[in-house]
């Protein structure tokens, strides 16, 4: 028997689920066509079988397949029997043992659930996602939304299941914006699965806060008013309930096929690419998609729902498990979307990855489905080529099988119901905009005073709208005033981009503005999206109080106690291309930078960081004279490469103590954005962690904790600015404004003068005059903290 370190050759990112192009190979169950009601005496395998020999022992040691297929040098996991687990430790299959204990955890479950019901009929239950509900638990809790919102959300059913269960599905909009069926619309569909338990109540989790939120959350309130939701939380009631009753890992509906096997699987029933690869003949199989496509009354319910609903633009047909989002064609490997469908589905699922990533901080990899595998006859594929609506599969929490695979920990329902609600809100708000508004840099949250702040802009079509006559327009006021908004034209720079800035104002004042792009149609996008809402700057008198290219030694040093890297220590140096390594510095008309090992060597894995961490420490700077500061920097990171990916972490720290204690800053890794190279500039806030004091010094730790990956970090370009925040008018510094200040402004009435505020200069011009006398008299009075 050859067995290999768990997790070493597993595909993409530990996926439970795979199949090759194996008509035929997939699923013939030892256990028979029906399901398993007790697994004890099975255990849950991870099996690579080597060749096609292999794949039949395979094939005939397991009892349940939990991938969708299997195919010779490819992982696939199955449930076997003692019988089974002594055929594949005797042919010399490669397997690991993931879990001898699948009944013991089944019957947990099935109590820890028993419990938490008792708790929610005695009101002591912390919420209704603190554990799975049956479909009767699923309907009692949506008849009372349905009375507790009936504006909101109404209910029809839309079917009726092989077992005559009925098919629910709900319309959730607001009574405003006219009609439901004349508002753009989502389409959400969940539990085609039978075992993928976290999917309705990740569904349950949206339609809740949906209602609950509208009203009280302007951004959920926009997105009720303009859109329409319809939702089936249970699309294959039967299996649901099989699943809980009876098998745990029960896939498909419950079709008899008549020679004494049971289920069409409804996620291989659909007309695009039926029959194709992914899929079994054999009726027992996990994956048979049923004799023809839309065979299964399951299926046919959610077509018609589909159909019915024309203003329908968005779908996603919720799965688990395996943290993706999905994005057509997976019926092959050939992606033949055409554009702009293809980048607006791309854009979007990265756009939902990132709002899940934001929410909880768990990574969901926005993928194309072929590329998980291909698969014929999938709901998606139909969604997009048959009914010409975007539609994404999603696989929810957990990642991996370790993590709980099918059986997610029950404390994780409420964060999967989380990120889900704003992967979901974040395809809402792109439905309404129709196209997303980016600021071309971070907006700063302080500028200087007199300075114009360049809030620059790019626009990206997200569903199929123009762009083309687009014009911008930046519209600025006194925050929390009442004032008119003033306008400044945004310079079209002709690839959807805008040139824009906001007129520098007095220290001590803060500025609100928003963006706006008015569309050739008449439509209009505004960031932020929420009526209402701005962005803030305030205008202080800034400094720059270090600036430093790392062309030279400056003070820098390496190392700290606990510092064990044996290569890749951090050293000033001109850095060697590697495929995790820059091969340039930032700066321009510069060359070095602090890179965790400068050399390239003989490949990718000699010089990057082994053996633990590596630290590189600031000077200490005195930044006591700011009363804000934000530190600026180039960084590189680099953990995607190799064999153990996404695994490690950059920290930086700062101290304010000189380094006798540290808090965090910023932390990148294991996964999300900035960990798969390329230089990323931040902008951070210092006084938001720490103090400022004489003694501000910062860290950036860089380290492989463990084997096998490859983990590369370089610094650069790095500066502090600091603000000292003034008392707008208050010319001679006294904390109030007061006839002082108006004596201190005629004196100097029509001269040029430097020094700002001091100088009598409260608009930032260079020249004391009309502006400013005006200025302030409309801040008489105001006295400064
Ligand atoms: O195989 C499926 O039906 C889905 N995975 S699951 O583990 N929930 O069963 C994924 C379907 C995504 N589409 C393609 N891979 N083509
Ligand atoms: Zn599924």
């Amino acid at each position: 028997m050859r067995v290999r370190a768990m997790g070493a050759t597993v595909g993409v990112s530990g996926l439970l689920v795979f199949a090759g192009s194996v008509l035929g190979l997939a699923g013939v169950a030892a256990g028979g066509g029906d399901g398993i009601s007790n697994y004890d005496g099975y255990t849950h395998v991870r099996v690579w079988p080597d060749d096609a020999w292999e794949v039949g022992v395979t094939r005939d040691a397991g009892a349940r397949l939990l991938s969708e297929g299997f195919a010779a040098g490819r992982m696939s996991e199955w449930i076997v029997d003692d019988a089974g687990l002594e055929t594949l430790e005797a042919s010399g299959v490669t397997y690991v043992v993931i879990d001898r204990e699948i009944e013991s955890r089944i019957r947990a479950e099935r109590e820890r659930i028993a419990l938490a019901n008792e708790a929610l009929a005695l009101g002591r239950a912390d919420s209704w996602f603190s554990d799975y509900k049956s479909v009767a638990q699923i309907e009692t809790r949506l008849d009372e939304l349905l009375a507790a919102y009936p504006e909101l959300i109404s209910e029809e059913q839309v079917g009726t299941s092989v077992d005559g269960m009925p098919i629910w599905g709900y319309t959730i909009t607001s009574p405003v914006g006219g009609d439901a069926d004349s508002k753009p619309g989502l389409m959400f569909n969940s539990t085609i699965h039978a075992r993928e338990w976290v999917t309705p109540m990740a569904v349950m989790y949206i339609i809740e806060n949906l209602v609950e939120d509208y009203g009280t959350d302007p951004r959920v309130t926009r997105v009720m008013d303009e859109l329409v939701w319809y939702i089936i939380p249970v699309l294959n009631p039967d299996g649901y309930s099989y699943a809980w009753t009876t098998d745990r890992f029960w896939r498909k509906n419950r079709r008899d096929n008549g020679n004494g096997t049971f289920g069409v699987d409804l996620n291989r029933n659909w007309p695009v690419g039926f029959g194709g690869p992914g899929t079994s003949l054999n009726t027992a199989s996990d994956v048979y998609p049923g004799p023809f496509a839309l065979s299964e009354p399951e299926s046919i319910a959610l077509r018609d729902w589909v159909l019915a609903k024309p203003n329908v633009e968005a779908h996603i047909d919720f799965h688990s498990y395996s943290a993706l989002v999905l994005w057509p064609i997976g019926y092959q490997f050939e992606n033949t979307v055409p554009e702009p469908d293809l980048s607006n589905m791309v854009e979007l699922s990265f756009l939902m990855s990132d709002a899940i990533f934001d929410t909880t901080g768990y990574t969901y990899a926005a993928i194309n489905s072929a590329e998980l595998y291909p698969a014929g006859g999938v709901v998606q594929d139909w969604v997009y080529e048959g009914a010409g609506v975007y539609s994404w599969t999603f696989e929810l929490r957990p990642e991996t099988a370790g993590q709980g695979g099918f059986v997610l920990p029950a404390a994780e329902l409420l964060p999967a119901g989380q990120e889900n609600y704003a992967a979901v809100l974040a395809l809402a708000d792109a439905l309404v905009d129709g196209v997303r508004v980016e600021f071309l840099q971070s907006v700063p949250s302080t500028a200087d005073a007199g300075s114009p702040v360049a809030v620059g802009f790019t626009t990206t079509s997200l569903f199929d709208v123009s762009l083309d006559g687009a014009s911008g327009a930046v519209y600025h006021r006194a925050a929390g005033s009442d004032d008119k908004f003033e306008v400044v034209p945004a310079v079209g720079l002709g690839d959807g981009s805008f040139d824009a800035e906001i007129p520098g104002q007095a220290c001590g004042t803060t500025t609100e503005f928003y963006v706006e792009v008015s569309l050739a149609s008449g439509a209009t996008v505004r960031s932020p999206s929420v009526e209402g809402e701005f962005y803030d700057v305030a205008f202080a008198a800034q400094s720059t109080a270090v600036e430093d290219a790392f062309e030279s030694p400056s003070g820098w040093t390496v190392g700290a106690p606990g510092d064990t890297a044996s290569t890749g220590v951090w050293e000033l140096a001109v850095p060697q291309a590697t495929d995790a390594q820059p091969g340039a510095d930032t700066t321009v008309d510069g060359t070095r930078c602090w890179v965790t090992q400068a050399a390239s060597g003989a490949s990718v894995g000699t010089f990057d960081i082994d053996g633990g961490a590596t630290s590189l420490l600031s000077p200490v700077y005195d930044l006591s004279a700011g009363d804000a500061a934000s530190v600026r920097y180039s960084r590189w990171y680099n953990n995607s490469a190799g064999a153990s990916p996404n695994e490690d972490v950059l920290r930086v720290f700062v101290s304010n103590n000189g380094g006798a204690t540290w808090e965090i800053l910023e932390e990148v890794g294991p996964g999300g954005s900035g960990t798969d190279g390329g230089w990323v500039t931040v902008e951070l806030s210092i006084d938001d962690v720490v103090a400022l004091t004489d003694a501000v010094r910062f860290m950036f730790v860089a380290e492989d904790s463990g084997g096998g990956s490859i983990v590369e970090a370089a610094l650069d370009d790095f500066s502090i600015v600091t603000a000292e925040t003034c008392c707008a008018g208050d010319t001679t510094g006294d904390g109030v404004v007061g006839p002082d200040d108006l004596f201190e402004l005629l004196s100097v009435f029509g001269s040029s003068v430097t020094g700002g505020v001091a100088d009598g200069d409260l608009t930032g011009d260079g020249a004391v005059g009309p502006d400013d006398l005006f200025e302030l008299l409309s801040l008489f009075g105001v006295v400064c903290g």
